[in-house]
């Protein structure tokens, strides 16, 4: 039993550091370049003549283009990185990053995510706009979003309408008819911009035609000389004596 561990020097390894250890057995010399080895490093010895670490090896990795969908590339001193634009990732920028799973609700105000290569299209509810559906539209940019003259008042994701005298509907698109749920009695309803009128038949009178004239009323008497006068509904009755004949003659007059 017992035993020992060494602590190794950098360029060693093994049980007893008694094992070399050569940077340049991992080939960091670029283009042919010579690999020189020595306690701490190395360096590459370059065919132009200078040295350095790996002699064009930087500019070699990214001359081949290697990040792909406009990823950009960073020369690194063995390898490169790819720093990718949005939507993209992995070593390369290979992988379409899926938003509408890694990002949920990235999508706002009830709009659909649908995932693309490279990006992700929001399919906005009715009311709003934007890449992700963020903004409210203005519907009452549109001047003839509610008609009749009526007045559009913009909400966050709808709008309404407020209508003039003698219109309804969500649009104002509908005259009302004020006539709907009246009855003229003895007339006609005649629906007006903001109420109605009941049109009454002769000897008729009132707000819906259901008073009768008196016609036998001094102001309307159509009865003279002695002459009498009957009224009646929608009608009224003049009873006179002719002065020839002698005899009561009535006169039942409808109107
Ligand atoms: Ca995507
Ligand atoms: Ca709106």
């Amino acid at each position: 039993m017992g035993g020992y561990a060494c602590t190794c020097d950098r360029d060693f390894t093994g049980n007893n550091c008694d094992v070399k250890i050569s940077e340049c057995d991992s080939f960091p010399c670029r283009d042919g370049s010579v690999c020189l080895d020595f306690p701490g490093g190395h360096e590459c010895v370059c065919n132009n003549g200078t040295a350095s670490q790996n002699c064009g090896g930087i500019k070699e990795y990214c001359s081949s283009a290697p990040c792909t969908n406009g990823g950009t590339c960073v020369s690194t001193l063995y390898n490169f990185t790819c720093h990718c634009p949005t939507g993209w990732e992995g070593m390369r920028c290979e992988n379409d990053i899926d938003e509408c799973t890694t990002q949920p609700g990235v999508c706002v105000h009830g709009s659909t995510c649908t995932n693309t290569n490279g990006g992700f299209i929001c399919t906005c509810s009715v009311g709003y706009t934007g890449n992700t559906c963020e903004s409210d539209i203005n519907e009452c940019l549109d001047l003839n979003v509610c008609e009749n003259s009526g007045t559009c008042i913009n909400l966050n994701g709808t709008y309404t309408c407020q209508c003039s005298t003698g219109f309804t509907g969500s649009h104002c698109e509908i005259t009302i008819d004020f006539c709907a749920n009246v009855t003229c009695s003895h007339g006609r309803c005649k629906s007006l911009a903001d109420g109605f009128v009941c049109s009454c038949a002769q000897g008729w009178n009132g707000t819906y035609c259901n008073i009768d004239i008196d016609e036998c009323d001094a102001h309307v008497s159509p009865c003279f000389h002695g002459a009498t006068c009957i009224n009646g509904e929608g009608e009224y009755t003049i009873t006179f004596v002719s002065t020839l004949k002698r005899v009561p003659i009535i006169k039942k007059r409808f109107i």
